[in-house]
């Protein structure tokens, strides 16, 4: 292994501190019971979004391939080489890896909340590019972003690919931007990807696709959660719900009991009536306007948006 890998050990990444055992209880004990989209990544949930991205139902991956495949050179004209690229959500970094011929980054650093699968993609990715200088960065990258000393401080380019972005509320994503702008400086920038609001038939086949591989994503949380906190989640006795919400303009994932149902974790224990359920993502989707709305309100500037013919989904290149 030639990269930098932060924290140093596996155990150190997969502990559950007792601030994670505390949120994630306080979300089951809520009224309206949640847990953070942080939980649906353990090494199998990666590998169950990594499907979802093959799926033909999924189609922000390849919308959002096709324009970086379109409209390469002019995005990495505006970007311009030799940038300390920072991938944030990085899984198994293929996106990033597909442009390092376009961008020609001088360092590449791979940020991702699912240590192990990050470690591995990350010493694959050295291999094959061995001339590029690497760090992986195993954290929870939503509530802090402490880069090490090791990651260069010139042109940092933060990659936010896939809309991710869609998984904060939008008061969330204007802070987060707002925090991502002050860790660059004056020549830094955001290359982001954000998902356009389109007819519900599509947006609910994206998330309910017809081979449940959504769905196992969605439930895989619960053996997660269950390792996390020593919980007694019986995964079969839940169901997976995937749909747009046009009022609150996002795809919301739910996780609805079978049956009534007793729940125990480390310190707590819930009752789920037959029905009831268990809020554990939101997608939410953009206008073009609104989003570069929302990037000027946490100070960006000189946007540039690409997109594609059916204006599905936007690439967008945000200075400092
Ligand atoms: C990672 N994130 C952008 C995905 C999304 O579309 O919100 C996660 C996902 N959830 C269900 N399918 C995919």
């Amino acid at each position: 292994q030639q990269f930098n890998l932060y924290p140093a050990s596996n155990a150190e990444a997969a502990s559950a501190t007792p601030a994670t055992i505390a949120e994630i209880s306080s979300g089951l004990l809520a009224r309206d019971a949640w847990t953070s989209p942080k939980y649906l990544y353990d090494a199998l949930g990666s590998k169950l979004f990594e499907a979802i991205c093959a799926l033909p139902e999924y189609y922000p991956t390849r919308t959002e391939a096709a324009i970086f495949a379109r409209h390469g050179a002019e995005i990495a004209h505006a970007v311009g080489p030799g940038s300390t690229l920072i991938d944030l959500g990085a899984g198994n970094c293929a996106k990033a890896a597909s442009l390092f011929p376009l961008l020609h980054p001088a360092q590449y650093v791979a940020v991702d909340i699912s240590y192990d699968f990050l470690s591995e993609s990350l010493s694959r990715l050295q291999q094959r590019f061995p001339h590029i200088e690497m760090t992986g960065l195993g954290l929870d990258f939503s509530s802090r972003l402490d880069l090490p000393d090791s990651v260069r401080e010139a042109r940092r380019l933060f990659f936010y690919p896939g809309s991710s972005i869609g998984n904060f509320a939008p008061e969330q994503a204007t802070a987060f931007l707002r925090r991502l702008r002050a860790n660059a400086d004056g020549d830094g920038g955001l290359l982001i990807g954000v998902d356009l609001i389109k007819d519900d038939a599509i947006l609910d086949a994206a998330y309910d696709d017809a081979l449940g591989v959504t769905a196992a994503f969605n439930l895989n949380m619960l053996r997660h959660v269950n390792g996390l906190i020593g919980a007694d989640f019986d995964v079969r006795a839940w169901q997976h719900h995937g749909f747009f919400n046009a009022d609150e303009r996002r795809v919301e994932m739910h996780l609805e009991a079978r049956s009534e149902q007793l729940v125990h974790w480390k310190g707590g224990q819930r009752r789920f009536a037959k029905g009831e359920r268990i809020h554990t993502e939101d997608s939410y989707k953009y206008t073009r306007a609104t989003f570069v709305g929302l990037l000027e309100q946490a100070g960006f500037s000189t946007v540039q948006v690409w997109t594609d013919p059916q204006q599905w989904f936007a690439v967008i290149y945000a200075r400092v």
